[in-house]
């Protein structure tokens, strides 16, 4: 018996983590046949002036065992009341999170492209001004950059690129995907995009995906088959599309894609009254275009050889226009209102 001993015996109780545990150590220590007894048994090998030192020695360990002993069951008694658990409550329920409804449409919208051979790409969303407009027909200074408004970033002008900007259309991507692969191409390119707007249609955030089909033999009736098979994928099999003229300098001819409206089945009239959504019978959808000789020719693509379509599309607008959806302003989707995300 010495301190070494003392202070093991005391560290084992401290460590014991359950009443079962401190039971057994109890029993090794101050049972019948423990440590205390075999020393007390002792006792009788102990010459006679020593005798009175030794047990004096052994009963003050008892009581400091004893008293540990009591000390650990108390806290193991607290601990355990503490942590009591009914397993027969009900559980918690927690609130279950989910995606933006836009990336549910999105991955709806690739995946019709994908079920056509069209491979998804994305390119930068801080994009060089040569990508946005440059490569697309549109030289420093012609007036249809207007059209694409555009946020420019506050980073040193490249001399072959010209300035950085926030990539305004997906059609950015026509040239780098050009330039990344050969003809023939399928691009679906789904990307975010910005321009400085602000209105029940126009948010300054929004996304695009731009379809490019690049190979021989390539006309307006394969962009019309490509887009009429989307539509009714998406909007569902009584929805038609029209092609009317429009200007985009970097398709010649170009379009803007109309679709039939979902509220009034196309007849632009409900009840003898005029379509509040539609007013017209059609919805404006896109833009689209056979891809202009120049642009194909800043992609190293031989005119001679190879024709193209090219189309640009806003998910979000694609989303209001169905019809189940009943979004009349599209800002509702960026504005993180709960009540409005949690229907999806
Ligand atoms: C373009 O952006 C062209 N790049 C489309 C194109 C591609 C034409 C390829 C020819 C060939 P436009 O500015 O019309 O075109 O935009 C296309 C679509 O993007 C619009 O029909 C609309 O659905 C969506 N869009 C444009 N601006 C916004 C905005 N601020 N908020 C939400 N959607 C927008």
């Amino acid at each position: 018996m010495n301190d070494v001993s003392e202070n093991t015996y005391l560290e084992n109780i401290n460590k014991a983590k359950t009443t079962d545990e401190l039971k057994k150590i109890e029993i090794e220590l101050l049972g019948r046949n423990g440590v205390i007894n075999n020393l007390l048994k002792k006792i009788k090998d102990i010459p006679p002036d020593q005798k009175r030192e030794y047990g004096q020695k052994v009963n003050s360990l008892k009581k400091k065992i004893e008293e540990k002993i009591e000390e650990k069951k108390q806290i193991l008694k607290k601990n355990s009341t503490k942590s009591f658990f009914d397993k027969t409550l009900p559980g918690k329920t927690y609130p279950k999170g989910s995606l933006h409804p836009l990336t549910y449409i999105i991955e709806e919208i690739a995946e019709i492209f994908s079920s056509l051979g069209f491979i998804r790409v994305s390119y930068p969303e801080v994009e060089w001004e040569y990508f946005s407009f440059e490569a697309l027909n549109m030289p420093k200074g012609h007036p249809a950059r207007d059209d694409f408004e555009t946020f420019f970033i506050d980073f040193p002008e490249n001399k072959q690129y010209g300035k950085m900007v926030l990539s305004p259309h997906t059609s950015s991507g026509q040239n780098r995907e050009m330039k990344r692969t050969t003809p023939p191409i399928r691009m679906i390119n789904i990307a975010k995009t910005y321009r400085p707007n602000w209105d029940t249609t126009h948010t300054p955030m929004f996304h695009q995906f731009e379809g490019l089909c690049i190979d021989k033999n390539i006309n307006i009736t394969h962009l019309k088959g490509t887009i009429n098979y989307f539509v009714k994928k998406f909007f569902g099999p009584k929805r038609t599309i029209r092609l009317r003229p429009a200007h985009f300098q970097f398709t010649e001819p170009s379009f803007e894609i109309d679709v039939s409206c979902g509220v009034c089945g196309g007849t632009g009239e409900i009840n003898n009254k005029k379509c509040k959504v539609c007013k017209s019978g059609w919805l404006e959808l896109a833009g689209a275009g056979m891809v202009h000789p120049n642009v194909l020719k800043a992609g190293g693509i031989d005119v001679n050889k190879y024709s193209g379509w090219a189309f640009g599309f806003g998910p979000e607008r694609c989303m209001m226009m169905r019809e189940e959806m009943a979004i009349d302003d599209i800002r509702i989707l960026y504005s993180g209102d709960i009540r409005f995300l949690e229907n999806f």
